[in-house]
């Protein structure tokens, strides 16, 4: 194994807890991360020593507190190599990172016969806030994938023509678990003149990002799926087009001078974040970084693809399993039913096990549409994950059959 996933388990409170008197092996992570005891230690410390609304005075609490959000910006910008940290804007999770985008930067900027292209395994967060720009009478575009669940690369050169003006991307999908090649989709998006946006969500917590390297305009993601709070959640953006951008949410701090019927905005990346900002959030972001780059993204990485191989080998033996696409599986996320049962049904039996998986539309209606299931049932790996932890999922997994398949 490339990391010790017995030892970092020990610096997860939650794996303590006993759930119907069995250990719990929580295969969600996709959904949500569990929370090791330094990020909880650092927010509790934040609040017992520091706590104060932050830019808004010159009391030392008020510096330490402004000091802290502004490091966790830096930790931030240095994690996913953005050029500075005034291309970090704080938002609650990726889902309000793609609202920014939609109202601030497509509703703006685009009029009708603009197209918008999207991939089929997009997350709603990727596709509803999109929708919105469609009452402008712009068009929404969508590259297929191909049974392996890999996207079809000449659709996306079919696609994409000199009205697309925004290419938005998973750069891992939650269901799939497909790592879509987002350097190489950038560069046929700019090529074309259009702007690149990739969400990260599935990506930035499990494997190392690089905006730089990707060339992106714009990243989503969310901290509660990589051992930080609920809450935050963060949008990169080229400061060069982040200038140019209107605010979308708008009051107090994103502001320069206020007049009573006109305002000059703040600089960024202030000028997106309106209201007290998450400073708990953010100190609990940067912990959760300080933790992730102990370990290693890269042996993060390698761990999950160690678990997925062995959990493959194992769900093969189950009867009825079957995989929703035979392809991407090696990603730490597998999605799959047993064959006369719905996905519920199996979370339900599983929990008997104190086995934590995600059932139901994974929030991608679209893409169950597409591979012709109304659910499934999902699990997924993270680095406190063992192979352990798999048996019994398989163990729960008999069970399943012998209760529903007899
Ligand atoms: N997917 C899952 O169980 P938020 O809720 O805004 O933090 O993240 C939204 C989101 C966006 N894109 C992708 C690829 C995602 O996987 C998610 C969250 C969770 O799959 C909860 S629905």
């Amino acid at each position: 194994m490339s990391l010790n996933a017995e030892k970092i388990r020990e610096d997860f409170p939650i794996f303590k807890r006993k759930i119907n008197n069995k250990s719990l092996a929580f295969l969600d992570s996709a959904s949500t991360s569990q929370k090791p005891q330094q990020v909880i230690d650092t927010v509790e410390d934040y609040y017992e020593q520091h706590n104060a609304n932050p830019h808004r005075s010159i009391y030392t609490l008020c510096d330490e507190a402004t000091q802290i959000y502004e490091k966790a910006r830096e930790k931030v910008a240095k994690f996913i190599n953005a050029k500075n940290d005034e291309e970090i804007v704080f938002v609650r999770n990726t889902n309000e990172a793609m609202n920014i985008l939609a109202y601030s930067y497509a509703m703006e900027n685009l009029k009708e016969g603009d197209e918008i292209l999207l991939t089929v395994m997009e997350h709603h967060a990727n596709i509803v806030p999109w929708q919105m720009v469609q009452k402008k009478g712009v068009k929404l575009k969508f590259v297929d994938i191909n049974d392996d669940g890999t996207l079809k690369p000449d659709q996306l050169n079919d696609l994409i023509t000199k009205n697309t003006k925004i290419v938005s991307v998973t750069n891992k999908s939650n269901v799939l678990g497909t790592v879509n090649p987002v350097k190489e989709i950038g560069k046929i998006a700019h090529d074309n003149g259009s702007i690149f946006v990739v969400d990260g969500a599935q990506s930035v917590p499990n494997m190392p990002v690089d905006v730089e390297d990707i060339d992106c305009d714009f990243l989503a993601f969310s901290g509660h799926k990589m051992l930080a709070p609920m809450n935050i959640g963060v949008l990169y953006g080229k400061s060069g087009i982040l200038e140019k951008m209107e605010p979308f949410m708008r009051g107090s701090d994103m502001i320069k001078e206020v007049q009573l019927t006109e305002t000059v905005w703040n600089d960024l990346p202030w000028k997106f974040e309106a209201g007290t900002p998450n400073v708990e959030g953010a100190v609990g972001l940067s912990a959760a970084i300080d933790y992730l780059n102990k370990v290693g993204l890269e042996n993060i990485e390698k761990h999950e693809e160690e678990l997925s191989v062995y959990a493959i080998e194992r769900l093969n033996e189950v009867k009825g399993f079957k995989p929703v696409c035979n392809g991407m599986m090696k990603n730490g996320v597998i999605s799959f039913n047993i064959a006369g049962v719905h996905s519920h049904d199996v979370a339900y039996i599983l929990d008997d096990f104190a086995v934590a998986i995600r059932s139901g539309h994974m929030c991608c209606q679209p893409l169950m549409r597409r591979l012709g299931f109304q659910s499934v049932a999902r699990a997924s790996f993270y680095l406190y994950n063992t192979k352990e932890e798999i048996d019994t999922f398989v163990e729960g997994l008999e069970k399943v059959n012998t209760v529903f398949n007899k």
